[in-house]
């Protein structure tokens, strides 16, 4: 193989070729022409291969080995700064019509969007190695799982993605089998190396675009290195086209944590949640029992996305299609997190965070003292005065872990492994809300859960992202990841319906109800543990609550306050349900059901007016 830059280590896997699929091999030929790599490395997943690759980034400068003693098998990356986070403006879905990608999503007509991107894809690997990356998104051999194949330039998306998802010979094996469809994931920094040219740490392009065509099951993504945008079994994969596979196949790809408790009886109860961004939905998906709950068990199985499906008996199980969990670091905590900070203390991937003199990370959150002093996410030197002076944070608020599933605590290895997922006896929906929606509210049925999760959102907390207090609606936590039409996806919600014998019961939660004084009123972490439990006793017809025009609230006595100290009145205030502020929120509901109107489904429209009429 072409020596790499800056190195003379000889390479594990080498150009050999590692599948016998005579598709994938010509497609690997045709890209491998478009796209002129110096090299092609098959990737056969294993250990050796991995300190490679890492070796390869430490010495190009993208990677800083941390501290081995403190920080084993760990390394911190520090992206370019104009390369920090998902590019939503830059995310096209390229159905045949337009219409069928509806008005939420970026749209271009396919030919013109193929036309665009091979010319984009053209050299676009000179002078870099082109990785063939397979992998599966759940357990190999599972039913419910599904292949890709993502040829990349980006040693840094190969190990990220060998922690998020199973990669490597497994996956060829099964890609020889002939019997699955697999999606091919063009990625490529756009940074073609000239002979001779230095590499930069951190390779991108100023253009980038992040392209699904959803008719033929293809990703093409250009211009990034970063998450999202470029580890492309996630977001692309396992929400955007996996959204259409089961929209046709009749099944569900959902931007939702996965959770169990198991009561001190042994009785286990998984329920999956969707939240917006910046709600805690990782805290969430690794909460401890709080005090008062002795006996009781977490399980955590996912902390993003679930792949739900009606089994035989019209139940629905759901499998977490990832392996590991990309997420954000600043805040995370031993106060906010255990979980999460014990699963990142070895053999994680640390991005755009800051690098202690020690050789250890930190960010924002982590600790309530900062370090005297530090390297920050842009490689600058940081200390506490400098953060004050510059208003700059040490760390980049989308910093991000990428850390094996299997090394947290609470991780239900077994239920992971399970290739037909667990058994989904509720859904949660939540969202970010100072007032009118309460601590916790059940859904009367099927359809106006549709309802509620269809008209979540979140308030804004930044400037940037316009008034402070507006509600920002993102109906299941998917608006950025529906590969389709929004209002074809709440009618296959509804629709889902008829393929089930027991339907799980829907919840809407909002930790984050303040007073007038602008103090919450909710301790949340552990303490929703509480709410959970009276959930778990719903679906298992066991719990009381109160009648109210949303739907059933929990009286005060329905809930186990041991070990908390909650007063009967803050109580009713989180479980206030106000029919003038609900009537202003229903008027809310109206703009984005405008612009969805033509897909919109009647039951949406029937849903609203009753609720209307219950108020
Ligand atoms: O993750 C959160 N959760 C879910 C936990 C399982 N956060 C953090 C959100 C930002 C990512 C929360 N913040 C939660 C919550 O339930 N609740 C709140 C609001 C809150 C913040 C602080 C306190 C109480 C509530 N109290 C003290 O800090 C003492
Ligand atoms: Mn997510």
């Amino acid at each position: 193989m072409a020596a790499v830059p800056g190195t003379t280590a000889a390479h594990p896997a080498s150009t050999r070729v590692l599948s016998k699929n005579i598709h994938l091999i010509r497609w690997v030929e045709k890209m491998a022409s478009l796209t002129q790599p110096a090299a092609i490395h098959w990737i056969d997943g294993s250990a050796e291969e991995n300190e490679y690759l890492c070796q390869q980034l430490v010495e190009s400068g993208t990677f800083t080995k941390l501290n081995e003693k403190l920080w084993p098998g760990c390394y911190c990356a520090r992206s370019s700064p104009k390369d920090v986070a998902r590019v939503e403006d830059r995310t096209f879905i390229c159905s045949l019509s337009k219409d069928d990608a509806g008005p939420t999503n970026n749209w271009e007509a396919p030919y013109v969007m193929r036309k665009k991107v091979k010319e984009l894809f053209r050299g676009s690997m000179r002078g870099r190695t082109m990785y063939v990356l397979p992998f599966s998104m759940g357990p190999i051999g599972s039913p419910m799982s599904r292949i890709g194949v993502q040829l990349t330039d980006s040693a840094y998306a190969v190990v990220n993605m060998r922690i998020m998802a199973r990669v490597g010979l497994p996956v060829f094996e099964e890609i020889d089998k002939d019997i699955h469809r697999v999606v091919p994931c063009m990625h490529s920094v756009g940074a073609p190396l000239a002979p001779g040219q230095q590499d930069v740490p951190w390779p991108q392009n100023d253009t980038k675009y992040i392209v699904h065509f959803p008719e033929t099951r293809e990703i093409w993504s250009y211009g990034s290195g970063y998450g999202g945008n470029a580890l492309l079994g996630k977001k692309c994969f396992a929400l955007r086209i996996a959204s259409n596979i089961a929209r046709d196949e009749g099944w569900m790809a959902e931007h939702m944590l996965i959770l169990g408790l198991e009561s001190p009886e042994g009785e286990k109860t998984y329920m999956a949640a969707a939240f917006p961004s910046a709600c805690g939905k990782t805290n969430l998906a690794m909460i401890i029992p709080p005090s008062g709950f002795d006996g009781w068990k977490t399980w955590t199985v996912g902390d993003d996305i679930a792949w739900i499906k009606p089994d035989e008996t019209g139940r629905l199980r759901a499998i977490n299609p990832e392996t590991g969990f990309f997420g954000v670091a600043p805040g995370t905590s031993e106060r906010t997190n255990p979980n999460a900070m014990a699963t990142l203390r070895r053999n994680t991937i640390f991005t755009n965070v800051a690098v202690t003199p020690d050789g250890g990370v930190w960010w924002e959150g982590m600790t309530e003292e900062p370090p005297a002093e530090c390297v920050d996410w842009r490689g600058e030197p940081w200390t506490p005065e400098i953060g004050r002076e510059t208003g700059r944070p040490a760390a980049h608020p989308n910093g991000r872990f990428t850390a094996p599933a299997t090394q947290c605590p609470s991780f239900d290895v077994e239920a992971s492994e399970s290739p037909n997922g667990v058994p989904i006896s509720a859904f949660i929906f939540g969202g970010r809300r100072a007032t009118a929606i309460p601590l916790v509210v059940h859904a009367f049925n099927w359809s106006s859960g549709v309802y509620l999760g269809a008209t979540m959102g979140s308030e804004t907390t930044a400037a940037a992202e316009g008034a402070v207090g507006n509600v920002r609606r993102d109906p299941m936590a998917m608006l950025p990841f529906c590969g389709y039409h929004m209002g074809d996806y709440f009618r296959h919600w509804l629709t889902m319906q008829r393929q089930l014998s027991i339907t799980p019961r829907v919840f809407q939660v909002n930790w984050f109800l303040k007073d007038e004084a602008g103090k919450f009123l909710w301790p949340g972490y552990s303490e929703n543990m509480r709410v959970l439990k009276w959930i778990i006793d719903r679906v298992r017809g066991r719990a009381q609550g109160r009648e109210t025009p949303i739907g059933w609230v929990p009286r005060y006595q329905d809930i186990n306050w041991d070990g908390l100290d909650m007063s009967p009145e803050t109580f009713a205030q989180l479980e206030k349900v106000d029919s003038k502020a609900w009537l202003r929120e229903v008027m809310g509901h109206e703009e984005l059901f405008l612009a969805l109107h033509d897909h919109l489904p009647a039951e949406m429209i029937y849903e609203r007016e009753l609720l209307i009429c219950r108020l």
